[in-house]
């Protein structure tokens, strides 16, 4: 079943059979399947996929299977959900990275953010420097 209301605020969202999802959001479609992407870890309410454009040995992307644009809309909307965002990459880190591992959120295109549905870079694989900028 298919309603138009927007639960999580964001007037572009809709709930598809039980998913909050946004049109021609990117990350929405690799959690349908429509796009492909090489899944690493995935559960219940969270996927893992490798970074098309990997900045570190391990470069991973988790993700929420539910659209929030942000990491703050998606604490405010869901903490548990994003809980176990956290807890995916986690995972990822455990078998990719000897469980040490750098977690970025983007927020914002000013600081980078470039997709907007939320996304945890789980970066690791070498010793990391500290280079925001
Ligand atoms: P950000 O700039 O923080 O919004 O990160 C978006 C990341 O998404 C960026 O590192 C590149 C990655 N990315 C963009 N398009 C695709 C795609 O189609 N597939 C995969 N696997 N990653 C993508």
């Amino acid at each position: 079943m298919t309603s138009t209301t927007s639960p999580g605020g964001d007037g572009s969202t809709r709930r598809e059979a039980g998913r909050l999802t946004a049109p021609d959001c990117l990350f929405c479609r690799i959690v349908a399947g429509e796009v492909p992407a090489t899944v690493v870890a995935e559960n219940e309410a969270a996927l893992a996929f490798r970074d098309l454009d990997p900045r570190a040995p391990v470069h991973v992307l988790v993700v929420p299977r539910d659209h929030h644009a942000d990491v703050v809309q998606l604490a405010a909307a869901d903490p548990a959900l994003l809980a176990a965002v956290v807890l995916l990459g986690d995972e990822v880190a455990e078998q990719e990275s000897g469980g040490q591992f750098r977690l970025v959120f983007n927020t914002g295109s000013e600081a980078g953010q470039s997709v907007f549905h939320v996304h945890g870079h789980v970066i690791g694989g070498t010793r990391l420097g500290w280079s925001p900028a």
